[in-house]
């Protein structure tokens, strides 16, 4: 029979890769937009895929519209991207950030009890909530314990152990992906390796005279949201509910991301790159590295792209399409 998935955010990175995995698996797609004025840049990474998916509006913090929607897709798995996702922004805008990436997630799983308990959940947890904690090699893993340092973690972490309370109290198969960054061609530019890329290829075609960062020294453990929502399916469809940490295990500083980049461009970062305070947040998460080995051991994932060609696809994807 053939298997329904529901897709918050699906009009994201995340989200539109989702949906081209599932669907090649032979899933039926239902996705939810949030109603937005310009629709045209919304919905820009779904484009290839219209007539593929079914698309309603609706909207986390619109609980009537998430009743609607699960009734009408009777979904047999939920994966739930939907989120304000950019962490210096958290600090913006942390109430609508709290509101959506966390009472959302209530609402989301209350609904599910109601309308449809059997279905599975995935949360789309992140490394965001360990904050400046590790172990004692240095590294972030399920056992690690978690101290965010933005809104956007607080909240994650609450809608986090909601998934685990709702896992244990109501036996929903409600299951927690906790991924270290991952970026693509479809990550928007105000992310730090497509602005880098993007605003270093610009420079190299003189239409623009250097990059404006906040902290160079940070580090991340950065995968390819390709390899990753791969690892989303796989975590819904292991036999039992659980948490998996999905990472490369390899980390990079800001600084050495911009000298590779502008190196492969023929030029040096020091010239073109300055701080501007606007971009460093109020606390800083210094380091990621995360142990993935549960879900390797567990799942049998594996990320097929490096940290090399993750970044070649990026700049690729920026010397022909600007
Ligand atoms: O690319 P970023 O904005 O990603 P960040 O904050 O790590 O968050 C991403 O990964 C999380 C997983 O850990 C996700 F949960 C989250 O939704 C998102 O996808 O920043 C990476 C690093 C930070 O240390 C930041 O301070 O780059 C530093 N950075 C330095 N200059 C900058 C800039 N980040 C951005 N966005 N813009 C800058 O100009």
């Amino acid at each position: 029979m053939t298997k329904r998935a529901l897709i918050t955010g699906i009009t994201g990175q995340d989200g539109s890769y989702l949906a081209e995995h599932l669907l090649n698996l032979g899933y039926e797609v239902y996705g939810i937009v949030r109603r937005n004025s310009v629709t045209e840049n919304q919905e820009s990474r779904i484009e290839k895929l219209r007539g593929k998916i079914n698309l309603t509006y609706g909207d986390l913090l619109d609980t009537s519209s998430i009743d609607k929607i699960l009734k009408n897709s009777n979904p047999d798995e939920i994966y739930n991207l939907a989120a304000q996702s950019h962490v210096r922004v958290s600090y913006e805008i942390p109430q609508f950030t709290v509101q959506t990436n966390a009472l959302g997630v209530v609402n989301l799983l209350e609904a599910v009890k109601m309308h449809c308990p059997n279905a599975k959940i995935y949360q789309a947890s992140s490394s965001e909530m360990f904050g400046n904690s590790c172990d004692d090699d240095g590294m972030q893993r399920e056992t690690t314990p978690m101290h965010p340092v933005s809104p956007y973690g607080c909240a994650k972490l609450f809608s986090y152990s909601l998934i685990r309370n709702y896992r244990n109290a109501f036996k929903l198969f409600a299951s927690n992906g906790i991924l270290f960054n991952h970026e693509s061609p479809r990550r928007a530019t105000n992310f730090v390796t497509t602005k880098i890329i993007k605003t270093a290829v610009q420079i190299k075609r003189g239409e623009m005279s250097h990059l404006e960062l906040g902290n160079l020294d940070s580090q991340r453990d950065w995968g390819h949201s390709k390899d990753y929502v791969k690892a989303m399916h796989l975590i819904l469809n292991h036999e039992k509910p659980d948490d998996f940490i999905i990472s490369t295990g390899k980390t990079h500083s800001i600084r050495d991301f911009c000298k590779l980049i502008f190196s492969k461009l023929d030029m040096n970062y020091r010239d073109y790159v300055k701080v501007n305070k606007k971009f460093i947040r109020p606390e800083e998460l210094s380091f990621l590295c995360g142990d993935s080995s549960k879900a390797r051991k567990i799942l049998g994932w594996k990320p097929e792209y490096t940290f090399e060609s993750m970044v070649d696809e990026i700049l690729e994807h920026f010397l022909k399409s600007l």
